[in-house]
């Protein structure tokens, strides 16, 4: 059964546990307005709170992914007092981060084509980034005097090490998709016409497993870049505690000592 919300500026559809979020300004490449970030921020609360969601695609209608800020929005004219960015950040964008990494599963961005700005960052938020052949990622914040957003100066050097990282934010050099993936930015590059298959398959797959358990794997990974060794193995005791108690766990112990396939409940 599938179930399609209405927002202006994204398509939401949840299907077979799979939610899908599709940013829906194709002529603008899906670059964002403030009507997108409240869609989007609506989106994923209607996610959080529907248990029937597993997994969660992100993806761009046409031919972007997201062009990042809608540049529209912030032209000043002569005179004009210059625009609170920061302010833009604390009250709209950075919710928005750490809603969307917060989400207690798993959450496939398929970067269909251009990523820019505070879109790539977007992106790379997301837990498992698939991009098609012709997608590309572009730090574009230096060429406009600004510096990545969106958590782009946390996850970028997590991802491809300082240097790498230092030398997109400075340049703000393309980065084909291939290269992404040659680079250990991103999961997987795949033919763009087999783009929306691959995620919406990985989506329908992880949206059978423990999704408990799946979530307390998120939560150490998120967490363990602030933590000492000491104590990540005190997270890891205490989320395996709690992964133990879920139904989820005993019906995997039990279907592979019964030789069969398991059938989890994301409980
Ligand atoms: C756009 C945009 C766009 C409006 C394409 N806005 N129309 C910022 C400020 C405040 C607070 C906090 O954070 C931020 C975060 C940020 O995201 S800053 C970075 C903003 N993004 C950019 O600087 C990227 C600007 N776009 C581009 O450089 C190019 O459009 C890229 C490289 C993404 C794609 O190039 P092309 O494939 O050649 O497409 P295009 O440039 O022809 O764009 C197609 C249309 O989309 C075009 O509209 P038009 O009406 O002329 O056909 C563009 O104007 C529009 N568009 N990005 N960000």
């Amino acid at each position: 059964m599938s179930a399609t919300t209405a927002f202006e500026t994204i398509l939401f559809d949840i299907a077979e546990g799979v939610a899908t979020v599709t940013l829906n300004r194709p002529d603008k490449l899906n670059s964002f307005t403030a009507q997108m970030r409240r869609d989007l921020s609506d989106a994923l609360k209607r996610i959080e709170t529907d248990p029937a969601v597993r997994a969660m695609v992100l993806t761009g209608a046409g031919r972007g992914f997201c062009a990042g800020q809608d540049l529209n929005d912030r032209a000043v004219k002569p005179g004009d007092a210059p625009p609170d960015t920061g302010a833009t950040l604390d009250k709209e964008y950075n919710p928005l981060i750490r809603r969307l990494r917060a989400l207690e599963l798993p959450v496939i961005a398929a970067v269909n084509g251009v990523a820019a700005g505070a879109g790539a960052n977007l992106a790379l938020n997301c837990d498992i980034v698939i991009a098609g052949k012709s997608a590309k990622f572009i730090q574009a914040f230096c060429k406009i005097g600004l510096i990545p957003d969106c958590g782009g100066t946390w996850v970028l050097p997590r991802l491809i090490g300082h240097q790498r990282a230092l030398g997109l934010a400075l340049l703000g050099d393309t980065l084909p998709a291939e290269k992404a993936l040659e680079w250990g930015m991103i999961w997987d590059c795949v033919e763009d016409d087999a783009l929306a298959r691959t995620a919406g398959d990985m989506a329908r797959h992880l949206a059978t497993q423990p999704t408990r358990g799946l979530a307390y794997i998120k939560q150490a990974f998120n967490q363990s870049p602030d933590n000492t060794l000491n104590q990540q193995l005190d997270l890891e005791r205490d989320l395996q505690r709690m992964a133990g108690k879920t139904e989820d766990f005993r019906e995997g112990v039990t279907a592979f000592l019964e030789k069969r396939k398991p059938a989890f409940k994301g409980a």
